[in-house]
């Protein structure tokens, strides 16, 4: 296995560079216990079929001494508990929406059909109304997650506390030699930051920034100064970046070596060393830590730059002698279809000028169409400046795609996986290869979410060449999500303030 030393992208393009830039800062707080979000439990399990409700919900939640914070989450006052969902198996959603506003759940990650189910601004919930979604997955075992994506409000709505992990299941993942005993030796991470402003509170507006909201704070699964209690030799991390801005680079102390194992949408082919590795907005990795070398006692911790983000107190553990397997999984050889052209991707701009394809976002508009079933290439630009430039995350919904290229060369070691969601530095183009295996449409665009409500996205048709005309869906409209919004909010919808409007209005465009 190859040790890898260095932190991926481009140092140059790194956010501590912004004008904007909140560096992390150790809150002056006590260490709590991490915490771990409960499994969901289904509310009905056959052999076959799996039944669930998942709730959004608003809350509060004591995450400082003092004042508790007003929070939301799915399922638990802030974030959620943790969906497992089983491969083959047939899943029946109730999504039920108790806040005070609509929503939307998202499937990031997830091969399920859009614009419907895969819960994308399609697809609002209603305030004390609840929708059935069912599907039946078939890709790799992954980790996965859940989000709000109501445009334009995805940011704010995260920003409260809508997002929790989804881990897929499979018989093949299974069967490795593997962490898979959850809360115990598989833990998620849900790497997140906030500004704590008076009686411990988050104010959203206070702290937007149209390149993407930060907070000095690490939220850990919504823990500040977190430690977690190391009983085994060996510790699974499912690390998700699920700020709205932040990238983390990733390092422990001693600079103890670890083994991605796992990117965003699958095993990777071959697991990978580290002792660094940075994250961008909504990416995943599954690493393996190895205790070995420490005693009961230690302490070994998981810092962001210069920051501890993550205290492992080691105690006594069994000696653990499996060793991760050299392949992890076999993924098809596909190639791009001869008679697909290469699909190109403008990704343009920072704060308000952000646009995708020199356009903003039109939830009425459908910007591009693609065969079902047939892979295309896509090679995703990043025009902004090499210099002062930012790395943009592109996210492509409800498909897995493959990493061929950055600007001609090989992808990272870690990218040799399916993914979802891929960090372009600046002056970059990455090409990879998309296929969506249902019809629908599609949202694709920056994961730094201020971006992506700002108008940094776009949608695309997936359709069966069989039929003779495009099919037609009922697409939302910025009016009657705006006026819906006004209206829960007892105002007008002149006084409704939406982040991500400012972009569009700054620029002279509609939504
Ligand atoms: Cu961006």
């Amino acid at each position: 296995m190859k040790l890898i030393l260095t932190i991926f992208f481009d140092e140059a393009a790194f956010n501590t560079h912004d004008g904007g830039y909140v560096p992390l800062e150790v809150y002056d707080a006590p260490e709590v216990p991490l915490a771990i979000p409960p499994l969901l439990e289904p509310d009905q399990e056959t052999a076959t079929d799996a039944y669930y409700t998942v709730e959004a919900q608003a809350g509060e939640t004591q995450i400082l001494p003092g004042a508790k914070t007003k929070t939301w989450g799915y399922n638990a006052s802030l974030l959620g508990k943790t969906i497992v969902y089983h491969v083959g198996k047939h899943n029946h959603v109730t999504l039920k929406n108790s806040l005070p506003e609509l929503t939307t759940f998202h499937w990031h990650g997830l091969g399920v059909s859009g614009p419907y189910i895969d819960g994308g601004c399609h697809a609002p919930v209603y305030p004390g109304e609840e929708s059935k979604i069912e599907f039946t997955l078939h890709q790799p075992a992954a980790t996965t997650w859940l989000h709000a994506h109501p445009c334009p409000s995805t940011a704010e709505q995260v920003w409260h506390g809508l997002a929790t992990m989804v881990i897929v299941k499979d018989e093949h993942e299974e069967s490795l030699p593997l962490p898979r005993n959850y809360g115990v030796d598989d833990i998620p991470l849900v790497l997140q930051d906030r500004r704590f402003h008076e009686n411990n509170q988050w104010d959203y507006r206070e702290d937007y920034d149209p390149d993407g909201v930060q907070g000095p704070t690490a939220l850990i699964n919504g823990t500040v100064n977190p430690y977690f209690d190391v009983t085994t030799q060996k510790l699974r991390l499912r690390i998700l970046d699920g700020a709205n801005r932040r990238e983390w680079r990733l390092h422990f102390s001693d600079n103890l070596e670890f083994t991605q194992i796992a990117g965003d949408s699958s095993l990777l082919p071959e697991p990978v060393k580290f002792t660094k590795l940075m994250l961008t907005c909504a990416e995943r990795a599954e690493i393996i830590v190895d205790f070995k070398d420490y005693k009961e006692g230690d302490v070994v911790t998981l810092f962001s730059d210069d920051v501890p983000i993550v205290r492992f107190r080691i105690h006594d553990f069994t000696p653990d002698n499996t060793v991760v397997p050299d392949k992890l999984i076999d993924l098809p050889k596909e190639e791009a279809d001869p008679d697909l052209p290469v699909r190109a991707i403008l990704m343009s701009g920072m704060d308000e000028e952000v646009m995708l394809n020199g356009k903003k976002f039109n939830m009425q508009r459908i910007d591009a169409t693609q065969p079902v079933g047939k892979a295309q290439y896509w090679d995703i630009t990043n025009s902004n400046d090499m210099v002062g430039g930012m790395v943009h995350p592109f996210h492509v919904h409800g498909t897995e795609f493959l990493v061929i290229s950055r600007n001609g060369h090989e992808p990272y070691a870690n990218e040799h996986g399916y993914k979802d969601t891929v960090g372009v530095n600046p002056g970059e183009t990455v090409r990879i290869l998309v296929r969506f295996a249902q019809t629908g449409v599609y949202m694709y665009h920056c994961h730094i979410i201020e971006h992506e409500d700002g108008g940094m996205m776009a949608q695309i048709q997936s359709y069966d060449p069989a039929e003779k005309e495009l099919k037609k869906y009922k697409l939302m409209d910025m009016d009657t999500l705006m006026n819906a919004f006004a209206e829960e909010r007892g105002i007008k919808t002149e006084e409704l303030w939406m982040a991500g409007m400012e972009s569009y209005e700054k620029m002279g465009m509609e939504m």
